[in-house]
């Protein structure tokens, strides 16, 4: 019984765990992180103009589109890997995501 309530409370995300990373002077704060599937990434924008992250990763793809200063914008991370995320305005942006 406690096996099971375990795997509801997992599988519904409470013991996920959330990962902010920072866009400030067009660089990803930390430019590297590890996470577990089901976690997720806040993406800040601390710069005065607007950034985008997205992946092209197949498993995890996303894109959160424009994103203004001070927005903060979630993502989940849905599967194993090691995947690029980018920023479409910024070019040279580079975040590494290890999920495990
Ligand atoms: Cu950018």
């Amino acid at each position: 019984m406690k096996n099971i309530l375990l795997a509801l409370l997992v599988t519904t995300g409470l013991f996920a765990a959330n990962h902010v990373v920072d866009q400030k002077g067009k660089t990803f704060i930390p430019h590297a992180i590890s996470v577990a599937v089901g976690d997720t990434i806040t993406f800040k924008n601390s710069d005065p103009f607007a950034h985008n992250a997205y992946t092209d990763d197949e498993a995890n793809e996303f894109d959160i589109g424009m994103q203004s200063p001070k927005i903060d914008v979630k993502v989940t991370v849905k599967a194993a890997g090691t995947f690029n995320v980018e920023c479409a305005i910024h070019p040279n942006m580079l975040l590494e995501v290890t999920a495990k």
